[in-house]
């Protein structure tokens, strides 16, 4: 007779440990890395150009957006590398009828390159938009701190244990961050850029319109996906590489075309842009 058959099934433990699933990426995801680099390639190279003819005191916007660029494409050039990449531990519990539970160890990736392009780029963004509106150095520096708490909060929340309430209180601390940001653009530099004039106030309603319905995506891009797993990673990858190409280059090139054939967003920030400081002597 059978050995296993005999034996006695207190000696079965409850929970059965099996296999571990690792969540990754696959050609699909991978590939389409490599095409957002080329795309950031593309618009720094584009936009540096577009620099080329124009004085450095009237740069700045050129200077900042290309920044973005050039930093999406590392990251991106990382993450298509297979660099930038940590794995978030799971534990799945599943309950059986006729048999003992099973726990299961999950492993996903996630991309924690994102967050380092992201606390760099989004203030860089909102430096474009800041300076598009005319908004004074207080509130700009509040949005740009506000932001940056976003993004490391937003990581924090990335790697925390699942269904846990500290998870949810990263992603709740950094929504009110992402609140902040919003209110200090749609209050205060929507009505320093009304004050501006017609042309700069329509102009920055559009490109601050367009935004923040992009940026908005994020977070609950970032719920489906790195919150409760219900997207896998390679739909995470293009959710957020169609949002990355709208965000960076479109955005950016909509505002360097715009800024080129619109005189009333040129800034002046005074020499020490183009010349330096000067001595008092
Ligand atoms: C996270 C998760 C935590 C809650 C919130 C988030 C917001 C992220 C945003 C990202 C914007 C990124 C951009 C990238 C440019 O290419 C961190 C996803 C609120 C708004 C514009």
């Amino acid at each position: 007779s059978l050995p296993f058959a005999t034996s006695s099934v207190s000696a079965i433990p409850t929970v059965v440990p099996t296999l571990p699933e690792y969540q990754t990426s696959t050609e699909t995801g991978n590939r389409t890395l490599w095409v957002v680099m080329v795309i950031m390639l593309v618009a720094s190279i584009v936009f540096t150009g577009m620099a080329w003819n124009i004085p450095v005191s009237k740069r700045l916007y050129h200077i900042v957006t290309t920044m973005i660029t050039i930093f999406a494409t590392l990251s991106y050039f990382a993450m298509a590398a297979g660099h930038g990449i940590g794995y978030h531990h799971v534990v799945e519990r599943e309950s059986h009828k006729h048999v003992p539970d099973t726990t299961k160890d999950v492993y996903r990736q996630v991309y924690w390159a994102r967050y380092v392009d992201w606390s760099l780029t989004t203030p860089l963004l909102l430096l474009d938009l800041c300076l598009l509106a005319g908004l004074n150095g207080g509130n700009i520096f509040i949005a740009i701190v506000a932001d940056v708490i976003m993004i490391l909060t937003g990581l924090f929340a990335a790697f925390g244990s699942e269904d846990t309430a500290q998870k949810w209180g990263w992603y709740a601390i950094a929504c009110i961050a992402y609140l902040v940001v919003i209110w200090q653009l749609a209050y205060h530099g929507r009505a320093t850029a009304m004050a501006k004039g017609g042309k700069v106030g329509k102009f920055f309603a559009a490109i601050g319109g367009f935004t923040l319905v992009i940026w908005t995506v994020y977070p609950i891009i970032w719920g489906i996906a790195d919150g409760s797993r219900n997207m896998n990673v390679d739909q995470e990858i293009i959710a957020y590489a169609v949002l990355d190409v709208l965000a960076k280059p479109i955005f950016g090139a909509w505002l360097l075309f715009t800024h080129q054939s619109m005189p009333e967003t040129n800034i002046d920030i005074g020499g020490f842009w183009s010349e330096g400081l000067k001595g008092e002597g």
